[in-house]
């Protein structure tokens, strides 16, 4: 039985056994959040005590310290001071499950657009150094390999970093699919030129490309996305389908800075939040959610090439106070 359809682009929906899976993979990457501020709040609405001006601070407080960001912060606390006022609750244990309610919809504002199926469907990876594309890539590509059964290829984008395309290469051959790369040095325009060709060629179902992430001025990396996308539109019009942009989640507001920054020059249409099994800071969820405006679409949960989970709101907030 199917749970959800997650039909865009290339992928299948979930089956509910592999839904659990995940969910269960996100709940494990979220313990050290839960065991922190989510706990805390929890235990801020355990009780049957009246809903006082100190309980608010505390709650504005604690999503603070759990990087929800000061602005989505006093969004949500007013948000649910409403949903609280028009409900007439007076309990504070009732206050949770408003919370629980308006963090949920904080995901949902920006729920993504069902886009068409494409083939090739081509997906742009981007973000700053180290936050974990190439690692999400060969998630991505295993994930549709061995369970959609797709065919895959990768683009090693990633020319400027000495042994960028090695490692893209080493988790190619684990993942069992080819990889288009034409080494370090080389124009990163040109191994995108030379994949899409392939791509068609080989009759791919899902071409990957990875990207340079080096923030400095030296080298401009907003115009070098800029220019990749380029040709990648002018041989395949519709494409880019899926600009995906990755976030580690232990960066904090910084991190969320400096991603912003891909908005203009990549076109970014979904977001990959890694890492979050390495933080107490999971709120960073909701701070990335709302000044990105994109759909969290997948999760990272560890080093391995199953640590991937497809984002789930409700399921991800249960999680947060479970
Ligand atoms: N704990 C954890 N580590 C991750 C995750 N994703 C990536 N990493 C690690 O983060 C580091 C940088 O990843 P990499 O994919 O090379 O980042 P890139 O520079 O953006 O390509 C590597 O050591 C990865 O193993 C994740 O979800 N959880
Ligand atoms: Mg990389």
């Amino acid at each position: 039985m199917f749970k959800r359809l997650f039909g865009r682009g290339q992928d299948a929906p979930r089956t509910e056994e592999e839904a659990q899976a995940e969910e269960a993979q996100v709940s494990q990457s979220l313990e050290k959040s839960r065991q922190g501020i989510f706990g805390q709040i929890s235990r801020l609405f355990a009780n049957d005590d009246p809903i006082t001006d100190e309980l608010w601070d505390d709650l504005e407080e604690a999503l603070i310290q759990g990087d929800v960001g000061l602005e989505t912060t006093l969004y949500l606390v007013n948000r649910t001071k409403d949903r609280v006022n028009r409900h007439g609750t007076k309990k504070a244990r009732e206050v949770r499950d408003m919370l629980k309610a308006e963090m949920v919809r904080t995901f949902q504002e920006f729920a993504g657009q069902q886009k068409a199926p494409a083939r090739p469907y081509v997906v742009l990876v981007v973000g700053v150094n180290g936050a974990g594309k190439t690692t999400m890539i060969a998630k991505l590509a295993h994930r549709y390999k061995h369970r959609f059964g797709k065919k895959v290829l990768l683009a090693a984008g990633d020319t400027f970093r000495a042994a960028a395309t090695e490692q893209l290469e080493t988790w190619a051959e684990r993942a069992g699919v080819p990889c288009v790369s034409m080494g370090q040095g080389a124009d990163s325009a040109a191994v995108v030129y030379k994949a899409i060709d392939a791509a068609v060629e080989q009759d791919v179902d899902v071409l990957i490309i990875d990207t340079a992430g080096r923030l400095q001025a030296k080298f401009n990396l907003m115009v070098e996305l800029e220019k990749i996308r380029n040709i990648i539109q002018r041989k395949m019009p519709d494409a880019p389908h899926e600009v995906l942009l990755v976030i580690d989640a232990t960066t904090g507001q910084n991190g969320v800075l400096q991603a912003k920054a891909f908005l203009k020059s990549s076109g970014v249409s979904d977001v990959a939040v890694t890492k979050l099994d390495g933080t107490s800071k999971g709120g960073i969820a909701f701070a990335i959610a709302q000044d990105i405006e994109r759909p969290i679409r997948y999760i990272g949960t560890g080093e391995k090439m199953d640590d991937l989970a497809m984002f789930d709101a409700q399921s991800f907030v249960d999680a947060l106070f479970a």
